[in-house]
């Protein structure tokens, strides 16, 4: 029996679906590599599935027809990315799926690495498999945003991320800020720090608030231990960190913290993809900071952690940013909301 257009497409999106949750196990541990995810599926029943753990080991595809074995033959195999046809530190995964004998491949969408680039189609077709493109992209994509970024552009992807006041004030004028959110609001920060190659903050915050900026969370779906340190950029044009042996902040403690002299953040982003490999960007800083990489059109999307609490006109504004008429304000799109009780996160877009 053949299944009608409709029926596939929606075993398809199921599918799919549940390799996207396999490729979400390794969110926090695949960098610089992207989390992807395998689904083997024969007669309609699963015989395989699996995930890519950490650069360097082997990719989603090898663990799911791994599991599969002999049931492989003739399976359909949906993967969450472009299976890849170069050999890096793995052999091509085109390969592995064609050997193991299956006979469609359905992927959410294509691999921009130019290794790639749609020679693991072509490898599949050559191999006459039947090829199917394009299912669930959005949610499959969602999860590699800086990797996809990266590849298509040369640039990461920047998240901003912001902790308010319902008046929209980060601190109080003395300086005075522990804590305006919630430890749950604080605890959400530790996912973004986790899916971030680098951490940008400024040298006004380090002087302030001697931060860590690390990942320390018990509550990841992974030990900490387990994902690759977000490297930590301080941008100290006025050089009031790099060379004062400030051994009493505890990011300058750290040998491979990076100090950025010049005023070019463009510069500064495309050093992070090219020389670090570094895909995610957050940026944790102060309000001259954000307001610099929101008016430079940088960020890629805010997200702003909102305590229900009015700090008052004198506590210090979210974004140092001047536009001289309503026609030069920022707008955003809301992409999701939601409540980290008591606070409100919000995820927004730059319009
Ligand atoms: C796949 N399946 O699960 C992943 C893929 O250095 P390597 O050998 O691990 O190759 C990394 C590249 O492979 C990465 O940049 C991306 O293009 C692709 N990732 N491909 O078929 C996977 N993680
Ligand atoms: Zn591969």
């Amino acid at each position: 029996m053949t299944l009608s257009n409709h029926t596939q497409n929606a075993q398809d999106r199921y599918f799919m679906m549940l390799a996207i949750e396999q490729a979400k196990q390794g969110l926090y541990t695949t960098r610089p590599n992207p989390a992807v995810g395998c689904v083997i599926v024969q007669a309609e029943a699963i015989v395989g599935q699996g995930f890519h753990p950490k650069a360097g080991q082997p990719h989603a595809e090898v663990f799911a027809l791994k599991e599969a074995g002999a049931r492989a033959l003739d399976a359909t195999a949906y993967v969450t990315l472009e299976p890849c046809s170069h050999t890096g530190r793995t052999p091509p995964c085109a390969l592995g799926l064609i050997n193991a004998g299956v006979k469609r491949v359905v992927i959410a969408g294509l691999d921009p690495n130019p290794q790639v680039a749609g020679r693991g189609v072509k490898l599949l077709e050559q191999a006459e498999i039947e090829v199917t493109v394009g299912i669930l992209t959005e949610q499959a994509e969602a999860l590699n945003r800086g990797f996809l970024k990266a590849m298509r552009t040369q640039m990461p992807y920047v998240r901003l991320k912001i902790a308010t006041s319902l008046d929209g004030r980060t601190s109080m004028a003395s300086g005075e800020s522990k804590w305006i959110t919630s430890a749950a609001a604080r605890e959400d920060v530790q996912k973004l720090r986790a899916q971030s190659g680098a951490i940008i903050t400024g040298s006004e915050t380090v002087i302030a608030d001697n931060p860590q900026l690390n990942v320390r969370s018990n509550q990841l779906a992974v030990p900490p231990k387990q994902v690759p340190a977000p490297k930590v950029v301080v941008l100290d044009r006025r050089q009031r960190l790099e060379y004062s042996l400030q051994s009493d902040y505890q990011l300058c403690r750290r040998p491979d913290t990076i100090y950025w002299r010049e005023d070019n953040l463009t510069e500064l982003l495309k050093k992070l993809v090219s020389d670090h490999q570094c895909y995610d960007v957050l940026v944790e800083a102060g309000a001259s900071v954000a307001g610099g990489f929101l008016s430079q059109q940088l960020v890629d999307e805010l997200i702003v952690y909102q305590a229900p609490c009015l700090l008052g006109a004198q506590a210090r504004p979210m974004v140092d940013f001047n536009p001289l008429s309503l026609a030069q304000q920022l707008r955003f799109n809301i992409y999701g909301h939601e409540t980290l009780s008591p606070d409100l996160k919000l995820t927004l877009f730059p319009l």
